[in-house]
């Protein structure tokens, strides 16, 4: 086969963004766990001309491939799913594959943007205001709900393979569990019996272990830089120290 699709793209990958960032984590992650050759360029994000035409939206992470960069997460992970061999991170079936993605939206739509709405009150040294968290509240308890009803855990979110939808909802709980603790001082991995478990078990993992150092050191930088009124914990119930 010829054409831009028969590239071998794991042999020159190169993941830009900063590991503050739970999507650049979640999709340095699964490169990890491909066992893919990339690298990775700490860039942060940016509205400069040269750097939209890199990432559209301006955001990280973006993907740079044989074929032009890639961004939004989401994308990204069904580049690598396509383009990169290595261990499957989606299930075999149609109906399985969709019941990953449909994690992964709930995870990234009702979880990750609303808790991200209150990131700048507890991470940026801002405030929120009471309507903003009260806009929260309900649309991740109803997420929560939902994630409760849908996932297996047994070990996984979808039973007996690791996939996509793991590592991101890992990545979303990681940050989020700091978001629900600091607004209403409630955790939200207890909300699904099984949760924090499976939470655990997949901060013990070596693709977390090397992805969760390096967003130790950055977001330790980034509240001191920020002036944030989270403070990390002397010792992480969250992570592996
Ligand atoms: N929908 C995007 C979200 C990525 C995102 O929000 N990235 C943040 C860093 S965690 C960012 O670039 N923020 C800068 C901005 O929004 O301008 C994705 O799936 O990759």
């Amino acid at each position: 086969m010829t054409g831009p699709s028969s590239h071998p793209a794991s042999t020159s990958l190169a993941l830009h963004g900063y590991p503050v960032s739970n999507y650049f984590n979640a999709a340095r992650a699964a490169l990890i766990e491909k066992g893919a050759v990339f690298t990775v360029v700490p860039t942060r994000a940016s509205q400069d001309d040269a750097f939209l035409k890199l990432s559209a939206m301006g955001k990280i992470p973006f993907l740079q491939t044989p074929d032009g960069c890639i961004a939004e997460t989401v994308a990204i992970l069904e580049y690598i799913e396509e383009a990169v061999p290595g261990i499957p991170l989606y299930p075999a079936t149609p109906f399985e594959r969709a019941r990953a993605r449909q994690i992964v939206n709930i995870v990234q739509v009702y979880v990750e943007a609303p808790l991200r709405s209150l990131f700048p009150g507890i991470f940026m040294g801002g405030v929120n205001a009471p309507e903003t968290i009260a806009a929260a509240q309900p649309v991740v308890e109803r997420a929560m709900r939902a994630l409760g009803q849908l996932v297996t855990l047994n070990p996984y979110l979808l039973g007996a393979q690791l996939t996509h939808a793991d590592l991101f909802a890992f990545y979303t709980f990681d940050i989020g569990e700091r978001v629900a603790r600091f607004t209403w001082d409630m955790s939200l991995l207890d909300r699904v019996e099984g949760l924090r478990d499976w939470f655990d078990a997949m901060a013990d993992r070596p693709s977390s272990r090397t992805v969760l150092a390096d967003f130790d050191t950055a977001f330790a930088a980034y509240l001191r830089d920020k002036a944030a009124a989270w403070q990390e914990p002397e010792l992480k119930e969250t992570h592996h120290a």
